[in-house]
């Protein structure tokens, strides 16, 4: 049952059950063996995130001294992006209310001590389309706030299995992850979380 969190923002707790949860981790392994988790690092400073990173889909997200951009290729194979998992494909489908498929699944890899500073999504074409976040493992103190830097924030958990998606008036909302609260999951063989967010790129050429 969807529970609507803010304008724009709809959270499905436990979107995906014990068994589904373990398929899609055995096919995230297979995607990263193809597609090696990299560090990202901040436009100008090089300064490395502390979430790891990789991506499958048509294009996937980068990051390093020459800016935040989309891809097609691997930043360090130069490989294409495997392709998307149909369970996620599936995802979209049943909860995005979007009629195009996802281009790009960004894959984020959260240590324990990871975190992401609050930003905004501002490197689509297209933002008529929501971004579906799909968790797995540790649970994360999440935090959302409005389309302002510096104005009220209203923080949530995610939990293994839960969906989230942001559209409309949430799309170009500032966010970040605070926290992983370790040990919160026994899904991943060690502490830590995965956050998938399917994403539409380009704008359609209608
Ligand atoms: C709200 N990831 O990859 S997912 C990101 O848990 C990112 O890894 C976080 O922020 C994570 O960019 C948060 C939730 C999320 C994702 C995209 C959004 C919230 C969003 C885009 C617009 C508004
Ligand atoms: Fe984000």
């Amino acid at each position: 049952m969807p529970l609507a969190v803010a304008p724009g923002v709809t959270h499905w707790p436990g979107y995906f059950d014990a068994g589904e949860q373990a398929a899609l981790v055995a096919e995230l392994r297979e995607v990263a063996r193809q597609a090696p988790f990299f560090t990202p690092r901040m436009p100008k400073t090089g300064k490395p995130f502390s979430v790891r990173m990789t991506n499958c889909g048509v294009l996937g997200w980068v990051s390093d001294e020459g800016g935040y951009r989309y891809q097609p290729n691997h930043p360090e194979t130069g490989e294409p992006w495997p392709a998307m998992p149909s369970r996620l494909l599936q995802a979209w489908e049943e909860l995005a209310g979007y009629p195009l498929p996802p281009q790009a699944c960004l894959i984020n890899f959260y240590e324990p001590t990871a975190k992401m500073g609050l930003h905004q999504d501002r490197d689509e074409e297209d933002f008529a389309a929501p971004v579906l976040s799909l968790s797995l493992g540790d649970t994360a103190l999440f935090r959302i706030g409005g389309t302002v830097r510096g104005g009220k924030t209203v923080s949530l958990k995610l939990a293994s299995g839960d969906a989230l998606a942001f559209g409309g008036a949430a799309r170009l909302a500032y966010h970040g992850i605070d926290r992983i609260l370790a040990g919160s999951s026994s899904l991943l063989p060690q502490a830590g979380r995965i956050n998938l967010t399917l994403r539409r790129v380009t704008k359609p050429r209608v």
